[in-house]
């Protein structure tokens, strides 16, 4: 790229915003990228990087470095960087020098951040997921934190409706010494089973399998104790407010945001947790403290837990603004208005075939009848009640039958696991699609197929889980 003409720092650090247009520098490249800024998923972040180099940015956010992205960045390339001006990335000190080991059957969506589920046969042999099979999903460097010095901070903000301020730190001893609380839930990513929609048109995201949900006791002691105790009167205007201690490039934590009425619910369950099935969390998810709140999408159980704040306002993060949200089919990077949909909470029915897997072949046993494993969930602690399951498209249903816990409908938190008998032709062999499809307590079922319910993020993939086996 020797043909383009050559630029000092300080011409790019000048090219900082729209009216000037936007410069930015990549190893040895400038790059004019104001006519992507409104296309990038990662939205607003972008501008971060107005102005000055990208790389340390990209060092962090591992997703850029594809061949994709890099193709797509050299189409805006303007021009090199005076050889005086480029910068060392060996100089940044890695971030990921302190990364937890993980068990290898998680298979990695991405390794920096980690991001990895289970194969799914294994994923259902337990009611309860062992720890290490437990789906990671990370979008930072995991934060190194020394437990003797770990404090939570939690503030009540000045509100209109006269809430007065205050703040409380805790230790862990603190929290440990509150009431013991134990819960079941289920934990699922927004992008479950995304592969899947991504198939109908592309989308955004990790491309995760159905294995990005795992189902665990947790312990801990009630959100809505504390908040009770610090004086905290139900109001449907209010959120409470969530932080980890994992940074992003500019020290902005990862954040969400929960409504208080499902913090104070008393069936709402939401905890600050120290243990997972019994044991101390583990780094990967969230040593030592994080928030679960069951019924509700995987990004508002917020690990690393720092900070928690009673406000007027939801969490101005990324990922509570601008992520995590549903659209219809025909909005795309140019139309999207991240303003304009709720962040999700509560997750819709879904469910998934674990056993046999796609593709697999196999023979039908002497009695005819073919075994099918799988599990389903619903958000909202709403019960499963059915799974159908059909291996001719419809034209007969069989009906699953289910393992869960006995809890009451609007508080069934943990996930059911099925298993379903269908009858084949004992002569028939080639391929053979099999569909399922559960139903919630509220008579929800899964959508048909994802055509309908695409977008742009690939969140909320719930449609019928269909996978081909070959019978031989
Ligand atoms: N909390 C922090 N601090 N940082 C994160 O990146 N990821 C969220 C949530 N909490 C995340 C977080 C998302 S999107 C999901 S799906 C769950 O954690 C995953 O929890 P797990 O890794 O324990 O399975
Ligand atoms: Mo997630």
């Amino acid at each position: 790229r020797s043909d383009l003409p050559t630029y000092n720092m300080d011409e790019v650090q000048d090219h900082c915003n729209i009216e000037k247009r936007i410069w930015v520098t990549y190893g040895i490249g400038v790059y004019d990228i104001t006519d992507f800024i409104a296309k990038h998923p990662g939205g607003d972040n972008i501008m971060l990087g107005a102005g000055s180099a990208i790389d340390p940015f990209w060092a962090i956010y591992q997703q850029h470095n594809n061949k994709e992205i890099l193709t797509l960045l050299e189409f805006y390339r303007i021009g090199n960087l005076s050889p005086d001006d480029t910068i060392s990335t060996d100089d940044m000190g890695s971030p990921w020098a302190n990364e937890p080991k993980r068990h290898p059957v998680l298979r990695p969506a991405s390794t920096r951040p980690f991001n990895g589920e289970p194969p799914l046969k294994l994923l259902v042999q337990n009611f309860i997921t062992p720890n290490e099979f437990f789906y990671v999903r990370n979008h930072l460097p995991v934060p190194f934190i020394e437990v003797n010095k770990y404090e939570l901070e939690i503030a009540i903000e000045t509100t209109k409706s006269g809430t007065k301020e205050q703040i409380k730190t805790l230790t862990l001893q603190d929290i440990k010494g509150l009431p013991k609380y134990t819960v079941t839930a289920a934990i699922m990513c927004g992008g479950n089973r995304r592969s899947e929609m991504t198939k109908v048109k592309s989308v955004k995201g990790l491309s995760w399998n159905a294995g990005a949900v795992g189902n665990a006791t947790w312990s801990g002691a009630r959100l809505r104790d504390l908040l009770l105790e610090m004086g905290v009167k139900p109001n449907e205007n209010l959120h409470v407010v969530l932080e980890g201690a994992d940074l992003d490039p500019t020290s902005h934590p990862y954040g969400a945001s929960i409504p208080l009425s499902k913090a104070l619910d008393e069936r709402g369950d939401v905890i600050l947790a120290y243990e997972m099935n019994g044991k101390t969390l583990s780094r990967d998810h969230g040593y030592p403290l994080r928030c679960i709140v069951p019924g509700n999408v995987g990004a508002r159980n917020v690990k690393w837990l720092t900070r928690i704040a009673v406000s007027e306002a939801e969490s101005n993060s990324h990922w509570q603004q601008s992520d995590y949200k549903g659209f219809s089919p025909s909005t795309d990077w140019d139309t999207v208005d991240f303003t304009k949909s709720p962040a999700i909470q509560a997750m819709p029915v879904t469910s998934a075939i674990c056993s046999p897997s796609e593709g697999e072949v196999l023979k039908i046993p002497a009695d005819g009848y073919l075994t099918i494993h799988g599990y389903a969930w619903s958000g909202g602690g709403r019960r499963i009640v059915r799974v159908d399951l059909t291996a001719d498209q419809g034209k007969t249903w069989h009906v699953a039958k289910i393992q869960q816990e006995d809890q009451p409908d609007g508080r069934h938190y943990g996930w059911s696991l099925w298993t379903g008998r269908i009858k084949m032709e004992t002569t028939s062999t080639g391929e053979v699609e099999i569909w399922a499809k559960a139903v919630d307590s509220a008579y929800n079922v899964q959508p048909e197929t994802f055509e309908n319910i695409w977008n742009l993020r690939g969140v909320l993939a719930n449609a019928y889980h269909r996978i081909k086996i070959k019978i031989i």
